[in-house]
């Protein structure tokens, strides 16, 4: 079994089939100190902690992570806070930092004697359409090696090479631009408020997201083209306190901006999740915006899912778990795509020049005003927000 790329996904998977007895081999683009040194997703939902906890991958996320449950929504019409761990299931997010949880899953990983080559760039995945795939693969000596397998899996992000080694018309690519720009930042001060901050703007939405005591993600709209760079610390920080209405809630404790860059809110999703023997997993099976931090939990519960129809197969050759895979997680697929594209627009004024704006506009303030005094409605977002 190969698995490209040492994310959640493919660490999850790997640590599974490993455990289970399956002989696999991680093949990663980047060197292994850069695995630790790449944070992004924080907010873990309660049904990813108990897959990890499940599997005795929690450990870390268990004695360092945090329980979170209130976001704050601060509007033109107010600002109202929701205590989602006391609506719809009564569940909460663990915030622990993504680079973390992959630095656990792979160091169990290699200590309960997984291999994972890094420095080893996944070039093709080729003759996926019969039962003995190939992987060509660049050596960090920059020699073209090449791996054989039972199964490839494709756990290797949206610009890896599973999805680069699909033949053209094998699955179906469906797309989606939200038309909306982020400016993710990570600063290197405490949080703000306690709980998750949703501003809505008439300059464009921010975000505040605990991820540390010493460290916080801001999310900021921007015009799509906008460079990282065009943004200085000052302005960045005095457009937070003004989106974030710091003269009516408080100032925002600043530091350092550690970390910049412009992510365009886009998603997509191949369906199904298999060309013959390439199965996909994660971020290369579909994509999300960040708006409802769902990427990661995802990319967990299909490595589970996964790596159990892959055990059926491969061990006790019954194959009924992988030929239901893909339609089994496309299903959760779809409801985190279906949710994160209502809180994108939830969260952005509609764009002034388009056409039906006004309306549109009106649409979204009625939706944030539901979300505010209508119980069930908030028993549906708590469900929905925390779950996958
Ligand atoms: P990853 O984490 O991208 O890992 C893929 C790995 O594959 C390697 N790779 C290759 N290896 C070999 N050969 C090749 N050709 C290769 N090409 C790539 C890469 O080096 C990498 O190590 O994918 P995976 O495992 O599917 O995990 C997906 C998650 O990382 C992603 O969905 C989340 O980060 C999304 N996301 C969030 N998700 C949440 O659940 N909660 C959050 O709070 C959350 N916040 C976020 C996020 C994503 C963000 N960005 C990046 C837009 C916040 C941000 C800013």
């Amino acid at each position: 079994m190969v698995i490209l790329g040492a994310g959640p996904a493919g660490l999850v998977l790997g640590n599974l089939l490993h455990a289970a007895g399956v002989d696999c081999v991680i093949l990663e683009r980047a060197p292994r100190a850069q695995l630790a040194a790449r944070p992004r997703a924080g907010f873990l939902a309660a049904h990813t902690v108990r897959i990890l906890e499940r599997h005795g991958l929690a450990e870390g996320l268990r004695r360092h992570g945090r329980q979170h449950a209130v976001c704050e929504f601060r509007t033109e019409d107010g600002s109202f806070r929701l205590d989602y761990g006391s609506l719809g299931r009564g569940e909460r997010h663990t915030v622990y930092p993504q680079h973390l949880l992959v630095e656990d899953l792979l160091t169990h990983y290699q200590g309960i004697g997984g291999r994972v080559l890094f420095d080893s760039e996944a070039l093709a995945v080729l003759d996926a359409d019969g039962s003995r795939p190939r992987v060509t693969v660049r050596e960090p000596d920059g020699r073209p090696q090449g791996w054989q397998a039972r199964y490839v899996a494709g756990c290797d992000g949206r610009h890896g090479a599973a999805r680069r080694s699909l033949p053209p018309g094998s699955v179906r690519h469906h797309r989606h631009d939200h038309g909306v720009s982020w400016l993710g930042l990570l600063a290197e001060a405490p949080p703000s408020l306690d709980a998750v901050g949703y501003a809505v703007h008439r300059r464009g939405f921010a975000g505040h997201m605990a991820r540390t005591p010493a460290i916080t993600r801001y999310y900021l709209q921007t015009e799509r083209g906008t460079s990282a760079e065009d943004w200085s610390e000052d302005r960045i920080w005095e457009e937070l306190e003004l989106r974030m209405r710091s003269a009516e809630h408080g100032a925002l404790h600043r530091g350092p901006i550690v970390q910049r860059a412009v992510v365009d809110l886009e998603s997509d999703v191949l369906e199904p999740l298999r060309h013959g023997s390439l199965l996909l997993a994660g971020d290369a099976a579909s994509l999300l915006s960040p708006s409802a931090a769902k990427g990661a939990n995802l990319a967990v519960l299909e490595a589970e899912l996964l790596a159990e129809a892959l055990v059926a197969d491969l061990l006790h050759g019954d194959g009924e778990a992988l030929a239901t895979y893909s339609q089994r997680c496309l299903r959760h697929v779809w409801r985190a795509q279906e949710f994160s594209h209502w809180m994108v627009r939830l969260l952005h004024p509609a764009p002034v020049h388009e056409p039906g704006a006004p309306f549109q506009e009106a649409l979204r303030r009625s939706r944030l005003d539901s979300l505010r005094t209508s119980r069930s409605h908030q028993d549906w977002f708590a469900e929905h927000y925390v779950g996958v």
